[in-house]
């Protein structure tokens, strides 16, 4: 373990020195989960987590097999989707998986360019361009498998002005709790299979055109009892990044494992969503009631001011209030970043959030891994399954 970052090695400077990126993305789009009862899991991403009301699909918009309700803070777009039927693919993926995620949207200037690019260097199709229309305009939307059984989706809406999507009406409530401050999203973490990491970074490479980013290998990323190593792929203009986690032979069952086997397989992890005002954000969700991970011993926070010595001109934040919360604190040249986890946000043992405040640093926290995975591991430990 280190928080040397020397030991880390930004590949973002050569991404395309002069070549052409095949697969321009703009942005995350949206993220769709497969629920098990949307209606309830829109509820709670507005009251816990301060998302809006923006659209609603579902039998009273004419579909037969299935609702989606959409809720939006700032740029981040969830969508929450459950079957109607035992015998649609969606129950199928929420009895496989627990609610977890199904579809990464990801915004493009063109969906057919998107799908022909990816297919043609060896991307598994999963939905051919398709155009769909309402009285707001076109959308283009096609789709490939990533890793598991998610989904990455292209979208297309230059020709498009609607709320969300043709299909969906807009969801007008009179619950509307206030935003939490979450702008955008960050970073999408992967979970993948052992020793598919190389697999996984060859996909993002040859198909999406990413580069490998940074780079953490088993004996950065261990504790005592756990071990995963850690890549971090971008996208041309290094506004999408995906990490990719593979677990790692340890003393005892990594967090990795642990996802891998309540998740029946690979999939997302954890979505990253910055904050300009970490404090603000957090105390808001505790209040509504988001759990976070334990907070760190007092030696972690000892040792901050030494890790922020070239920072501290600008380092505003109280470290007392930051340890009250247990907000996490990293630094590396360019700056540094104040980060929180919150426990997994279903009853398996999967998906979670992290909340983030870049405050210059590009790095991901590797000075905080080893007290982030040791909370995660007391975690474990409530759970029965270090
Ligand atoms: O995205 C990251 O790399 C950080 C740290 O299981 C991290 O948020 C890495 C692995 C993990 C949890 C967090
Ligand atoms: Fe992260």
């Amino acid at each position: 373990m280190t928080n040397d970052l020397k030991n880390v090695e930004y590949g973002l400077d050569k991404i395309f020195e002069g070549a052409q990126d095949f697969l321009p993305i703009l942005g995350t789009d949206y993220v769709e989960f497969y629920v098990g009862n949307a209606k309830q899991a829109a509820h709670y991403y507005k009251s816990a987590f301060g998302f809006q009301s923006l659209a609603y699909a579902g039998l009273e918009t004419g579909l037969q097999d299935r609702a989606s309700y959409v809720v939006k803070q700032d740029k981040v777009r969830l969508v929450l989707t459950t079957g109607m039927r035992s015998n649609s693919e969606i129950n199928e993926h929420v009895k496989k998986h627990g609610d977890g995620i199904k579809v990464v949207g990801l915004w493009v200037e063109d969906a057919r360019k998107a799908f022909e690019e990816t297919t043609k260097r060896g991307a598994k199709a999963y939905m051919e361009p398709t155009v769909t229309t309402d009285e707001n305009g076109e959308m283009v939307q096609s789709g490939i498998y990533a890793y598991g059984e998610t989904i990455f989706m292209f979208t297309e809406r230059k020709n498009y002005n609607g709320v969300f999507m043709p299909g969906y009406e807009h969801w007008e409530t009179e619950y509307n709790p206030a935003p939490a401050g979450l702008k955008y999203i960050d970073h999408m973490v992967g979970n993948v299979d052992w020793n598919q990491m190389d697999t996984w970074v060859k996909w993002f490479e040859d198909i999406m055109g990413f580069e490998n980013f940074l780079s953490f290998d088993d004996k950065q990323v261990s504790t005592e009892y756990s071990a995963l190593m850690s890549k971090v792929m971008a996208n041309g203009n290094g506004r999408i990044k995906f990490p990719i986690n593979e677990p790692a032979e340890g003393k005892k069952k990594s967090q990795i494992e642990e996802y891998l086997e309540f998740y029946e397989g690979e999939g997302v992890q954890h979505i990253a969503v910055t904050t300009d005002d970490i404090v603000k954000t957090v105390n808001d969700l505790k209040s509504r009631g988001v759990e976070f991970l334990s907070r760190p011993p007092q030696a972690y926070y000892d040792a901050i001011p030494e890790r922020l010595k070239a920072h501290m001109h600008r380092f505003k934040e109280d470290i007392k209030e930051l340890q009250e919360l247990g907000i996490l604190i990293d630094a590396d040249e360019e700056g540094y970043l104040l980060q929180i986890f919150t426990r997994p946000v279903e009853d398996r043992p999967t998906f979670f959030f992290e909340v983030i405040q870049r405050m210059g640093a590009r790095g991901f926290g590797a000075g905080n891994f080893k007290a982030l995975f040791q909370s995660i591991e007391r975690e474990q430990e409530r759970r029965g399954t270090l």
